[in-house]
């Protein structure tokens, strides 16, 4: 009997940065013969996830779709964070057993359920009573997977984020300084934090932790946690990235692009947060005016709220008409979603502002266009960390996180500049984006992992 492709479904969880490398991989896996059924949680938070959803499957037919109705949050049961994606993630986690009876009844049998960390601990049960394997898909850098994973041994020791401490300490895992850990992980109540607490209490259930990330970008992480030395319960940490980009590209805005292509190679700066990042609007100002001062060419995706649905704000309420007057030749400024691989891969771009979100780490990986890491929440510092370790990118720490305090327009504008001009910078971002390329060919060692797991997997 020849062994038929697996049929594999992949559960992701709320935001873009979640969705993204779920669609990106079920393109893959189709592209692979895998039969493949995608989940989705209803209704979900932002409206860039519903028409990323409908596009996605509207342009892979042979892709099953299940629906699932997520419970009603509760925000006001865990006082920690109003934040919607954190409430939905938790809210998730309450509904995942409702699924049950619709993966029972999938034809051909489920090989195999691939789900987003956040849900790690919820769907362990339901992959048991179902007899299949589950593997987490990691949504960030292996270095914060590894302090994700420890979190537990963390929490069980009060002095673990001790301010008289500089570094956090996990076996294996070299500097992990202490301005780098996301403030809420010092306080275990918090939602962030004990969802991520439960979840990573889960993940030696899993059969491996498929990562977006690649050998020779996180070596020496990628081999401490898979010697056991971070913790010995883990199953299997699998390297499969950058994944292969799968891009809508339905009512997008594509205004800036005639200015793009008139701009000569290596020129301009793209600057982008994010889809998560809500910038107060004097920080909006110092950024206009850094941009200003460092007389170089940009481009710019300017969002004003946490939910794309809250960002009402016009571009003119938000900078000065002076401001547009004066950078009318030097740059544009778009407000909404814009295909931010196309415009990585433009040949224009020299160098990306950004907050070191993992998807925007590994595109920009991708391509080695050199990175000004300023990260704003979450795991973006210690992914900013993984990106200077890896030549891609310098990173101002003083910059401290997002709505801490005001960066001046000066600094910005001297850091771009540096950003700009560093050509050594330049030539090791270049060569992080062969190494990328390499680990993704035929052959690659992501390749190669990707390739193991499905064999794995066939029925
Ligand atoms: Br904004 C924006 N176009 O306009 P990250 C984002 N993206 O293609 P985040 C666009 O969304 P988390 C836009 O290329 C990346 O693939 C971008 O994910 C794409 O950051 C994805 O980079 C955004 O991980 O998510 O949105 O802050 O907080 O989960 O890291």
């Amino acid at each position: 009997i020849t062994a038929s492709p697996p049929h594999i479904a992949l559960l992701p969880s709320a935001g873009m940065g979640h969705l993204t490398p779920f669609l990106r991989l079920a393109s893959m896996l189709s592209s692979r013969s895998c039969t493949v059924t995608f989940i989705t949680a209803s209704p979900s938070v932002s409206a860039a996830e519903s028409s990323h959803i409908s596009f996605f499957l509207s342009q892979h037919p042979q892709v099953k779709h299940i629906e699932f109705q997520v419970l009603p949050c509760k925000p006001s049961s865990n006082p920690t964070t109003d934040d919607p994606f954190f409430l939905q993630f938790e809210a998730t986690n309450r509904s995942v057993h409702h699924l049950y009876p619709s993966l029972a009844s999938a034809s051909p049998p489920l090989s195999a359920i691939f789900s987003d960390f956040a849900v790690a601990s919820s769907i362990a049960p339901v992959a048991a009573d179902l007899g299949i394997p589950n593997y987490i898909i990691s949504t960030t850098s292996c270095k914060f997977f590894c302090l994700m994973a420890y979190l537990p041994v963390l929490l069980s020791d009060p002095l673990s984020f001790s301010s008289s401490l500089s570094e956090v300490n996990i076996p294996g895992i070299i500097s992990l300084p202490l301005p780098s850990i996301p403030p809420p992980f010092k306080n275990p109540s918090h939602l962030f934090t004990s969802l991520i607490a439960t979840n990573a209490q889960a993940l030696s259930k899993a059969k491996g932790i498929l990562m977006n990330t690649f050998d020779d970008f996180e070596p020496e992480t990628l081999a401490a946690i898979n010697s056991g030395r971070v913790l010995d319960t883990l199953p299997p940490i699998l390297p499969i990235g950058p994944l292969e980009t799968f891009e809508p590209k339905n009512e997008l805005d594509q205004s800036y692009l005639p200015w793009l292509d008139s701009q000569s190679a290596e020129s301009v700066v793209y600057v982008s947060f994010g889809s998560r990042t809500a910038m107060s609007s004097a920080q909006i100002r110092e950024l206009s005016k850094g941009l200003e001062r460092s007389g170089y060419r940009f481009l710019w995706v300017l969002k004003t709220s946490k939910v794309d649905k809250d960002d009402k704000e016009e571009l003119k309420d938000l900078l000065e008409e002076s401001f547009f007057d004066r950078s009318k030749n030097k740059g544009r400024v778009v407000k909404g979603w814009v295909s931010q691989q196309d415009i990585l891969e433009h040949p224009a771009i020299g160098g990306f502002l950004n907050h070191c979100g993992w998807n925007s780490v590994m595109e920009a990986a991708r391509k080695g266009i050199p990175m000004l890491a300023w990260p704003q929440h979450g795991d973006q510092r210690v992914n900013a960390e993984v990106v200077e370790k890896a030549g891609l990118g310098i990173w101002e720490r003083k910059w401290g996180w997002g709505l801490e305090g005001l960066v001046s327009g000066e600094e910005i504008g001297k850091k771009i500049v540096e950003l700009m001009e560093d050509e050594k910078l330049r030539v090791l971002a270049r060569k992080v984006g062969e190494n990328a390329g390499k680990a993704t060919g035929i052959g690659g060692k992501s390749e190669k992992v990707l390739t193991e797991v499905l064999e794995y997997l066939e029925q």
